[in-house]
């Protein structure tokens, strides 16, 4: 009993509320072997309060601008948490908000100490997380230090010469046979060298050309990064998500990409010799001093590897984003259509892989990737609200700490880009360029891929209203374009709906963090195969739901399971549906939430 109380305490600080606990028939468990003194567990689990968060991501250049300029800012995001708050998440995840030349939008980094100057000053960014504080929230940061800008003065020095103090930050190698030092290639299009006219050697750029990578082996450089992360945490925020982090330790000899890699490059970069001696240390210079959460972006890390990273006993990270749902839909860069059967394949396979000393990550959008409806749901009028609602439901009844994507609780879609000129992404400028220009791909055929995939169609501006810009500026244009849906989905008319799926949304997170069962409840697929129907339980002691929800356009008639029944509808998305009993009547995209 005394155990119970002390995982109450720890819950209750994070919001999960007593009164749903009290109803449990936890199983008393042996205190954990991972030394956390006595600490009572849940299923298993260690309760920690990044388990039990819901994260909303912020990209600050398209969220609200507060002065005037086309460009989203910080006090822009201060007008807004009373919005951010009211959704029902409690931990804020701010893309970089660092000095930057924008080459790819604030992830190339020129001074991680100040502010971006078109985002505000430092103590904009104080006021900022002042403000989630005083609404108990949390907020995280980007940590990327995989490069940094080639405008850091750390790159300025370096390029000098070869025996510059900051030669050896960044990863520098003389031409091979009169070319690239291997045949690496960047993300964003060609090899990922570049010759640096001054000494006439070459540098690794696994992205933009301006975003040279840093040698974690030079121990100096991990000393910046350790220090940098301590200026961010003394000034009071609660962690990290780090960006292509398992990239960071390069292979021995910088060998050449084998044939088989050459499509996914991702796996040969990630999981270096020294990646997990780099983060032990890491952890123990810098993080295990502070109570704080650390998601890595594992780009190129497999469901197998996971455990290695995020398992407690290792003191690396707490959690990764494993991307193989939310690139289920893509063959490289283009589109693939995909089936429900893989997507619920890819939880079951990160749930087995996973036990009590890990956590995961669930999440089906961000600013690299297309909205979430768009993508996993169907964004035609007539089915946009009701699918983006079954999205909601499942990725706030999962397991594992759910990240939204801002807009994504709108229910905000793709933007209908018809040329190249619409675009922002360096990603895809590039790869126009490198694929469209060359006469390789028919522009048309590239545009209809840059709708489906683009990473702009994330990157739109907020929809706050149906004024000018959606609301997001007094200024004649944003930065990048509003979509023009911005009078029909905007966030004034959803807060006034109380069918909208904001408030679906709200009433979802709600739900979530009042209870256990879906933090740490064990997760069950209970019809795998079905290829419309994705039906699962979360179950912790005697406290069981079923989560019911039909991906498809069309009414099903489901037969539960053999023994289920479904019991007491806790939320449903298409009003209060009167079937009972092992066989229900779904509507098109309709989610149901039952206890059993
Ligand atoms: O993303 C890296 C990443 O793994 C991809 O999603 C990447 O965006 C894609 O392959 C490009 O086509 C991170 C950031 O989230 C992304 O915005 C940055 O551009 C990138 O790292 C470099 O910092
Ligand atoms: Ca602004």
């Amino acid at each position: 009993m005394i155990l119970h109380r002390i995982a109450l305490a720890a819950i209750t600080t994070f919001g999960l509320a007593a009164a749903s606990l009290s109803a449990l028939d936890m199983p008393e468990k042996e205190p954990s072997q991972s030394g956390a003194q006595g600490a009572a567990t849940i299923n298993g689990y260690q309760p920690k309060w990044w388990k039990e968060a819901i994260v909303y991501q912020v990209y600050p250049r398209s969220f609200k601008d507060s002065n005037g300029d086309g460009i989203g800012d910080l006090k822009g995001i201060t007008s807004e948490l009373d919005y951010i708050q009211g959704l029902g998440v409690n931990v804020v995840w701010l893309s970089p908000h660092y000095d930057s030349p924008n080459a790819d939008n604030g992830y190339d980094i020129r001074d991680y100490r100040k502010v971006m100057t078109e985002f505000g000053t430092m103590s904009d960014f104080d006021e900022l997380l002042k403000g989630i504080k005083q609404r108990n929230m949390k907020l995280i940061v980007d940590l990327v230090v995989n490069h940094s800008s080639d405008e850091h003065q750390w790159f300025v020095e370096s390029r000098k010469s070869k025996d510059n103090t900051y030669r050896d930050y960044y990863i520098w190698r003389p031409a091979k046979d009169g070319k690239e030092p291997n045949n690496w290639t960047s993300f964003f299009s060609g090899s990922a060298w570049k010759q640096d006219p001054v000494t006439g050697e070459y540098y690794l750029h696994l992205f933009a050309e301006k975003q040279p990578d840093l040698n974690w082996d030079n121990p100096t450089v991990r000393n910046e990064v350790y220090d940098l992360m301590k200026f961010w945490l003394d000034k009071g925020v609660d962690g990290f998500r780090m960006d292509v982090i398992p990239f960071v330790s390069k292979r021995e000899g910088l060998p050449d990409l084998p044939a088989d890699y050459v499509a996914r490059p991702q796996y040969f970069y990630a999981m270096g010799p020294h990646l997990h001696e780099y983060l032990q240390e890491m952890n123990s210079r810098v993080l295990s001093k502070y109570d704080v959460m650390t998601v890595g972006e594992a780009f190129g890390v497999t469901v197998e590897q996971t455990p290695s990273l995020v398992d407690e006993r290792r003191n690396e990270l707490n959690m990764i984003f494993n991307f193989d749902a939310v690139r289920l839909n893509r063959n490289g860069d283009a589109w693939r259509d995909w089936t429900l059967p893989e997507l619920k394949a890819i939880y079951t396979n990160l749930d087995q892989t996973s036990d009590v000393h890990m956590w995961n990550t669930v999440f089906l959008s961000n600013h690299d990737n297309p909205r979430v409806v768009s993508a996993f749901g169907d964004d035609s009028p007539a089915y946009r609200p009701a699918s983006a609602k079954v999205l909601a439901t499942m990725l706030l009844t999962l397991k594992g700490t759910p990240f939204i994507y801002q807009g994504d609780e709108l229910g905000m879609t793709n933007y209908p880009f018809t040329s190249i000129e619409q675009c922002d992404d360096i990603a895809v400028k590039n790869a126009w360029k490198a694929l469209v220009l060359t006469n390789q791909v028919p522009a048309d055929v590239f545009m209809a891929n840059v709708r489906k995939v683009s990473r702009d169609n994330a990157r739109t501006p907020m929809q706050w209203d149906s004024s000018p810009n959606g609301g997001f500026t007094a200024a004649p244009r944003a930065w990048l374009a509003v979509n023009p849906n911005y009078k029909d989905i905007n966030a004034k008319q959803e807060l006034a709906d109380p069918n909208s799926i904001y408030h679906y949304f709200r009433q979802m997170a709600d739900l979530r963090r009042k209870t256990p069962a879906f933090v740490y409840g064990d997760y069950k697929d209970v019809d795998p195969s079905n290829p419309k129907i994705f039906a699962y339980t979360r179950t912790l002691g005697k406290e069981k739901y079923l989560v019911v929800l039909n991906f498809s356009v069309g009414a099903v008639s489901y037969s539960l399971p053999s023994g289920m029944k479904a019991g007491d509808l806790v939320i449903s998305n298409l009003g209060k549906p009167d079937d009972r009993g092992d066989v229900l009547h779904l509507k098109a995209w309709e989610a149901r939430v039952y206890k059993l």
